[in-house]
């Protein structure tokens, strides 16, 4: 069975960012997402800047920037995000009950909401723990790349029904194929590596596209360790492309 194409996928999109985030591929010829865990305000930047015109989104652990300030931090970042049009996606990965997931979204020196164009949220807390993330879109985690995750088949089975359910969702996360209503977002790809010695497990572009009917690939050391990060996006842009054409 042929998977449908980002074209099929816009016009069958509710969500408003879903269909941002495929008019972004389709105008930028990109399936590409830029991790950027790097730890400084001037890494992240200069990172947003070199990948921009590569990217559809760039995904945050805002977490880990140790001097982040957000007039130094955020304003800048959506100045990038704007003159390369791609979205900004925080990899917060929630996983708490409603009231906690909301203040840790809107509150706190990061103040998530005022900027993230989409989260990921793990789903343990249940349906309502979603309830909260009302002005972006949620990515919810379905399965994980690492050895040993405890995302079964089970779990993930259930995760699924509330990610289909949920007004909020936009996509998932996760190794294997869900169905075309939501978007699929799947870490773990590099070109040059197969893991990390940290439990990451990877596969190519190629990979992903082939078996799984990924929409979106997220690429982080693969990018941002790299001698040439520019470059090194751009060929995961080409890569990413190609496999998305040769799947369809
Ligand atoms: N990520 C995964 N696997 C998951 C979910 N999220 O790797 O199942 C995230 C990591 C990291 C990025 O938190 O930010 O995707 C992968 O980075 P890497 O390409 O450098 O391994």
């Amino acid at each position: 069975k042929k998977r449908l194409s980002y074209q099929q996928k816009f016009e069958q999109a509710q969500h408003s960012v879903s269909k941002k985030l495929l008019e972004t591929a389709l105008a930028k010829e990109s399936n590409l997402i830029a991790s950027a865990d790097v730890t400084t305000t001037k890494e992240l930047l200069e990172l947003a800047e070199k990948v921009g015109p590569h990217i559809i989104a760039l995904k945050t652990h805002i977490d880990i920037i140790s001097d982040f300030d957000y007039q130094n931090t955020i304003i800048p970042l959506k100045e990038i995000a704007s003159k390369h049009k791609f979205l900004l996606m925080e990899d917060r990965k929630f996983a708490d009950i409603g009231n906690t997931q909301e203040l840790q979204f809107t509150s706190g020196v990061f103040r998530i909401t005022d900027w993230a164009d989409f989260v990921t949220s793990q789903v343990i807390g249940g349906f309502e723990s979603l309830d909260c993330f009302k002005n972006v879109g949620v990515v919810a985690i379905i399965g994980m790349s690492s050895k040993g995750t405890l995302t079964s088949n089970n779990y993930r089975e259930e995760a699924l029904k509330i990610a289909l359910s949920h007004p909020n969702v936009i996509g998932g996360v996760s190794q294997n194929p869900i169905p075309e209503e939501i978007l699929l977002f799947t870490p773990g790809v590099n070109l040059a590596d197969s893991g990390d010695g940290k439990g990451q497990q990877y596969n190519t572009p190629e990979h992903v596209f082939k078996t799984l009917h990924t929409d979106f690939i997220i690429v982080g050391r693969g990018i941002y360790k790299s001698e040439n990060p520019e470059q090194a996006a751009s060929q995961y842009k080409s890569a990413g492309w190609n496999a998305y054409l040769t799947s369809l």
